[in-house]
């Protein structure tokens, strides 16, 4: 899965102005600044300026040491030295070849600033076109795509692929003759394209010189341009306080960046780039496969999308396709699907192209995630804590692979601010697992003599209570608390709920029964069901009202973190819930304490506090845990073995799959043991625990020395 990357926000030119620089966080990165061997080295020179040293021979070291570790921080995501330094090596050079203009080179680092506007871009003729890729919008289709490939190889055998991320950007190529960056060029119709040689030289992921003697005399690399997530929000904010039209969607804004006329405004975007392969190459051989290929590039300078795999068979690609759908929330950058290309270039130039496609390579797309559609109605949703989240209605539309006819308006502030009304066409957006939320508005459509902006409910839509919105906050809530059946409903959902107590097969529209039919009214009751009674619901036989009794005896089985987590006290989280458990270590001790007392846990400040310690203090809460733990709910003791935080300051990463536990009770083991969990692999990553079907993270674990525990390992570890 991808990284939460530090530095996809970054300013990367050295050059750029302070207020456009960098997360702050990047330069307080450890893995960069906690190397003083970095800043010792004699040839990194912690002296300040070349003071008498032969500018003419320092010039070329700094730009050594700067393309060095230009490509250590963007192609790698592996900084040698801390920021600080980078830029004090950059203003060095830039100082010599201030005072000495004639040992300015064209492709020196410095040269990335961007250089004086040009009245119109040339054209370059791309001297193999550029051609785009089918597109598969379904697992048969894909099937049929490689089947269609073994007919045409007379194969049985399964065909090896290549596959990687579909990114959202502009498509462009980049020569270099004898290892220097001497043309851009964006795809433009495929044959011909627009020169922007100096405008992606204001990109710092393109090497401008690659790292190599043997490279071929002329490459041509071709990628993908982009707007990381990050740098894409923050710019249109930025664009939007200057009174400027922000971007629609990261890929125009990449577009709009690199096609300016101005260098130096491409040069204050944030933009960065993958290279995915090549383009006409002279001289020199490269490799017989893709993936191959890709590893030399990266070798030479190139910064390689990290989540580019090679897979066996055309269900690996269905795999990965999966995979990356799973992981597309949590990338740094907008995907819209996957590519799958025959690994075997023999192969692919066997197979050829049918007009402007290649028959070796398709585009798997993701089911778009934004989609039109009109409001039907808007209605108040009341929450387990009283919250009143409006609700828009809608005509049905399909959207992120499923239909979907209700979404979200978050809040009263929120629905004012969007302006959403009855007969509104609506731009839905269902991202992911996310619920699905009113985007925006289109004005242009609204109906005329439509209704005006629905108001704020005074009483509770479900249980007539008084509604309140406490001092300026966003949110409104009904008062009535256990009164109000929605309140009882979610409550109930929290409790039973799959990181709660995980309650199997006592679903949302089984609660809603139980609680209209009044035979449970708080979590306590739950324990008092009996299968012949469930036996006698809608839609529910005898089997299944056997299963859930079971299910609900198994659940009083749990952990004292998963046990306070499911009370649903307000703002108590699960990494709330589990430094509560840990640090009282028993439900009594938590129930004794005060506000003050429960503020000493870590991480716990005094508003959730007050929550804690209002919430045992009421008395009808203290009847339905008295209740709960009178039932038999028990969990193992916190002793020595699972609270004694000896993984504390342990950095764990999982991959693939563990035979004897599930990914969240592992984590849960972890966690307990105070340990953390992380979704990448880094240095400061302690252990990776790989079970079957590890990927690029077990790689990636051994690419930098990073310990692996098999889960053998993993549970002695734990065990210990
Ligand atoms: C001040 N960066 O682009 C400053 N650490 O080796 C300078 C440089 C960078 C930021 C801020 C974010 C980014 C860092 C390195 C190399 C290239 C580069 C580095």
């Amino acid at each position: 899965m991808a990284k939460a990357k530090k530095k996809v926000p970054a300013r990367p030119k050295a050059s750029a102005k302070p207020e456009t620089r960098s997360n702050p966080k990047v330069s307080s990165d450890p893995k960069a600044g906690a190397k003083p061997e970095a800043t010792s080295n004699p040839k990194a020179g912690a002296k300040p300026a070349a003071a008498g040293r032969d500018p003419a021979a320092r010039a070329p070291e700094l730009r050594e040491l700067l393309e060095r570790y230009n490509y250590r921080y963007h192609a790698l995501d592996d900084p040698e030295v801390p920021d600080a330094e980078y830029d004090r090596l950059m203003l060095e050079l830039r100082g010599i070849e201030a005072e000495h203009p004639q040992l300015v080179t064209p492709n020196s680092p410095t040269q990335r600033v961007g250089a004086a506007p040009v009245a119109a871009f040339g054209t370059v003729r791309h001297r193999i076109p550029m051609l785009s890729l089918d597109n598969a919008f379904s697992e048969e289709e894909v099937r049929e795509f490689d089947r269609r490939i073994r007919e045409r190889l007379e194969q049985e055998r399964p065909v090896r692929y290549a596959a990687e991320p579909k990114l959202d950007g502009l498509a462009f190529s980049a020569v270099y003759e004898n290892g220097e960056f001497t043309q851009g060029a964006t795809r433009g119709d495929g044959e011909t394209g627009e020169d922007v040689t100096l405008n992606l030289k204001t990109i710092a992921a393109l090497p401008l010189k690659l790292r190599s003697a043997d490279v071929p005399p002329l490459l041509e690399v071709r990628g993908e341009v982009f707007m990381p997530l990050a740098g894409f929000e923050r710019f249109n904010k930025q664009a939007l306080a200057r009174g400027e039209k922000a971007y629609v969607n990261p890929r125009n804004a990449a577009a709009g960046s690199l096609r300016q006329l101005d260098p130096r405004m491409t040069a204050s975007r944030p933009l960065d780039l993958f290279i995915y392969g090549t383009g006409y190459v002279e001289g020199g051989t490269l490799p017989t496969h893709h993936a191959q290929t890709l590893q030399l590039l990266r070798q030479w300078g190139f910064k390689i999308c990290p989540q580019s795999k090679v897979v066996e068979s055309i269900e690996g690609c269905l795999e990965y396709y999966h995979e990356m759908g799973a992981a597309r929330s949590t990338l740094p950058y907008q995907i819209d699907g996957v590519v799958y290309k025959v690994d075997d270039l023999d192969v692919q130039r066997h197979l050829g192209f049918v007009s402007r496609a290649p028959r070796w390579a398709i585009a798997h797309k993701f089911p778009a995630e934004e989609a039109l559609t009109t409001v039907r109605e808007i209605e108040f949703q009341v929450g387990r804590t009283g919250a009143l989240t409006p609700v828009a209605r809608l005509e049905p539309v399909f959207v992120g692979g499923v239909t979907v006819s209700n979404a979200t308006l978050h809040n009263m502030d929120e629905l004012t601010r969007k302006d959403v009304r009855v007969g509104d066409t609506v731009v839905i957006r269902r991202a992911g697992d996310v619920i699905p939320e009113v985007v925006r508005v289109l004005p242009e459509r609204r109906p005329v003599d439509g209704p005006a902006l629905v108001e704020l409910p005074a009483k509770c839509p479900v249980c007539g209570s008084p509604v309140v919105r406490e001092g300026d906050q966003a949110i409104a809530r009904c008062t009535g608390g256990r009164t109000c059946a929605a309140q009882r409903k979610e409550e109930i959902k929290h409790f039973a709920s799959r990181r709660a107590l995980d309650i199997q097969g006592l679903g949302d529209k089984l609660i809603d029964q139980l609680v209209e039919r009044d035979w449970v009214r708080t979590p306590a009751d739950l324990f008092g069901l009996e299968a012949s009674r469930l036996a006698t619901l809608d839609r529910f036989g005898e089997k299944s009202a056997q299963k859930l009794e079971v299910a609900i005896e198994a659940a009083k089985r749990t952990s004292l973190p998963r046990f306070l987590y499911a009370l649903g006290i307000r703002d108590v989280g699960e990494a709330t819930a589990l430094g509560l458990a840990q640090y009282f270590g028993t439900v009594e001790a938590l129930r004794a304490a005060t506000a003050e007392e429960v503020q000493r846990v870590p991480d716990v400040g005094p508003v959730v506090a007050r929550n804690v310690a209002a919430y045992f203090g009421d008395a009808e809460n203290a009847e339905i845990v008295d209740r709960l733990l009178a039932s038999g709910i028990t969990w193992p003791a916190l002793d020595k073995n699972a609270a004694s935080g000896e993984l504390t300051g342990k950095t764990f990463v999982l991959t693939g799959t563990l035979a004897s536990l599930t990914r969240d009770a592992a984590q849960e083991a972890i966690a307990l043991r105070g340990g953390k969990v992380s979704g990448s692999v880094s240095k400061k990553t302690h252990y990776v625990v790989a079970g079957t079907e590890a990927g690029s993270k077990l790689r990636k674990a051994e690419e930098l020395g990073v310990e692996v525990l098999d889960e053998a390992a993993f549970l002695t570890l734990l065990k210990q």
